[in-house]
This record gives C-alpha cells, structure tokens and sequence, in this order.
C-alpha cells in the first residue's frame, strides 16, 4: 500500500513540476513545501515506515529515498533553467545600444583636423613619428636656437605675441624641432603637428593657425631626399596628376631653403580664382638644415645632415576645399562646417 502510493507521489508530483512553466515558476516553492515540508506529503508517507514490518523497511526505505532524489533534481533543474532565463531577461533589459544614434545629426572632423589626420598617416606610413611641443614657448627655442638671434632681420617676418621678454605663442612648430634635436640620437623622422601665432590678419592669415614640421636627421642626407619626400607628400595628399614647383628661398635655420608650390587642384595649372590666375598655389617652407643649427643642439654637424619642411595646415585646408576665407574655419558657423563633410 505503501509502495503504491510512493510510486503515485513520485508520477503526480513529477507531472505537476512538468507542467510548471517560466510564468509560474514561483509555485516550484509551494510544491517544495507541499511534498517536503513539514506536513508535506513525502514526509507524512515517510512516517507511515514506523508500522511497516522490518523486513520490508528497507525496501521502502530505499523508495522513499529514491522518490525525494527523484523530485528534488526535478524541481531544482526548472530552478535552475529559470534563473538562468531570468539573468538573460535582466540583462536585455539593461543593454544599451551605443550603436543606437542619440539624434540625426552626425558630425565630421573639422576641415583642419581632417587634413592633419591624412597628413600624419601619410608621415606615419613613410616612417615618421608624432611629436608634440609646448604651444607657449620660450624665445630660445622659437627662434635662437633656431640660428636667429635677437634683433636678426627674420623676426620680422614672424610678429607673434610675447608674454614677456622671453616667453611667447610660438610662431612656428619648428620650435619642437629645436627641442627634438636636442634630446634626440640621430637618425630620426619626426613630424610636429600643432597650433602657431602670429600677429597677421586677412583672407589667407590668421593670428591662430596650424602647422607641421617635418625633420629628418641622418648621414647623407641631400637636397634629394627632401625633394622627393615632399613630392610623393604633395602627390598623396592632392593626387597623383600634381605638379611640384621648388624655388630658392631664405629661412635662417636652412641652407639652403626653398619654398614648395603645387599645381591648383581647382584649374590643374591652367589658372583660376583660387591660384590668382597663376595656376600655382604656395604651400610650405623647407630646406636642408643649417649647419650652426645642428651644432646649437649637440649634434655632430660633420657627420649628419637633416632636411626639414613646415606646412600650413589651414593653408593646405583651403586648397583641398576651394574656401577663399581662412576665417571660415575659426566661426562656428554650421553651415560652412557642414558643406565640410
Ligand atoms: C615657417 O614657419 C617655417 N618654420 C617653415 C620651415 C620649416 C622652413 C622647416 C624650413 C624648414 P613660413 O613663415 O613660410 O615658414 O610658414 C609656413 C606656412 O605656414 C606658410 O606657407 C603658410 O601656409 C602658413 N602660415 C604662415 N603664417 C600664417 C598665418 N598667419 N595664417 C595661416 N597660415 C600661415
């Protein structure tokens, strides 16, 4: 009698955890209590052992204990799988979606960061490494170790803002070049990319604007090596159909120096608005380092030589985007920036 009812326990529990799905997985507890607790009806059956005979204790016992294992892994594997689906719901729920767009406006790199980035992965690609400097510099660096002593005539040509006799906003990233050399083992490719100042102000200048610097120290280093670094420079950056025009220039800290100019990419050379009719657009300043400036950083001027070139960035910016006004870039204005994308 006993047995029997064991066996029936075992079938019509087992067929009521089946039945308990995720919607109502909090009755699995009543059940617990309803077959284990106290007046559960496992335990009542279990207490009905005492008036059993002893030689079919055993037996009974041994069902007993197989009935419990029975339900208890049955009710504890739905547990199990329960919470497991709870977890994966909580989850679900406190997901954030980064993909999910905040609102419809996307934006874009400004103009200027964007010609920085091409540029530097164009550098990055031909060996170069990044380096930054101080945009408050001290007059040593901007300018006297950079073969330009006090009162030298080329000042002129770079009226920046002093703070005090000798502390000023750099008028040309080639302060970090001054710096680099000094800390620097040859041979080494650097680009310094930064903001510069200088006090100018119209259609093609602006008191703040941006520059990168190019230095390469090493032994025998020629004329030849910066023209054909600038070429394949200009030629990735405007296209391959460019044309790269070299004229003699002066800069203290080059010698010689030459100023870079490149075909409009508007007209290709046949003149227009952009290139003043001349077809031609100047671009950047650079030459093979002087001597004396090598020698005022403790490098070794009889065994190495440098070439090094300074860009404007806004400048290349303007080309790259047919804008007539450098001014554009420093207004804010969305509606020019967003012609920019
Ligand atoms: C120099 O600043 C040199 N340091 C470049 C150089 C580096 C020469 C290494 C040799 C070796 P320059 O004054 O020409 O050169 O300026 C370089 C570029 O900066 C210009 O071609 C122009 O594109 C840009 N630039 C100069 N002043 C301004 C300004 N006020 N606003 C916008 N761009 C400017």
């Amino acid at each position: 009698m006993l047995i029997e009812d064991l066996n029936k326990l075992k079938e019509d529990i087992g067929k009521e955890i089946d039945k308990v799905n995720y919607h109502i997985r909090k009755t699995l507890a009543d059940i617990r209590v309803k077959v284990f607790g106290k007046s559960g009806s496992l335990t009542a059956l279990s207490k009905g052992m005492r008036d059993l005979p002893n030689e079919e204790k055993p037996k009974v016992g041994a069902l007993i204990n197989e009935v419990r294992s029975f339900l208890e892994e049955k009710i504890s594997n739905k547990e199990k799988a329960f919470e497991e689906q709870e977890l994966v719901e909580k989850l679900e729920k406190e997901k954030i979606d980064i993909t999910e767009p905040s609102n419809d406006k996307v934006g874009a790199p400004h103009p200027i960061s964007a010609v920085l980035d091409k540029l530097t992965d164009i550098c990055v690609s031909l060996g170069f490494s990044v380096v930054e400097g101080p945009e408050i510099e001290t007059d040593y660096y901007n300018f006297e170790a950079l073969n330009t002593p006090k009162n030298h005539p080329a000042r002129d040509m770079q009226d920046t803002f002093f703070i005090n006799e000798n502390i000023l906003v750099r008028s040309q990233t080639s302060a970090v070049q001054a710096r680099e050399m000094e800390v620097r083992k040859p041979p080494f490719k650097i680009i310094c990319p930064g903001k510069t100042y200088r006090n100018d102000s119209d259609s093609t200048h602006s008191p703040v604007f941006h520059q990168i610097e190019g230095l390469v120290v090493d032994e025998n280093i020629s004329m030849a090596d910066l023209k054909t670094m600038l070429t394949i420079l200009m030629k990735r950056l405007f296209g391959e159909d460019t044309t790269i025009r070299f004229r003699p220039s002066f800069f203290p800290f080059t010698e010689p120096s030459i100023e870079v100019d490149v075909s409009c990419p508007n007209c290709h050379g046949k003149g227009c608005q952009t290139c003043k009719g001349t077809g031609m657009l100047e671009l950047l300043g650079a030459g093979i380092v002087n001597p004396k400036v090598l020698e005022i950083s403790g490098i070794d001027s009889k065994k190495y030589r440098g070439f090094a070139f300074g860009l404007g960035l806004d400048r290349t910016a303007m080309i790259l985007n047919s804008i007539n006004n450098i001014r554009n870039f420093y207004r804010n204005d969305i509606r020019f920036l967003n012609q920019m994308k």
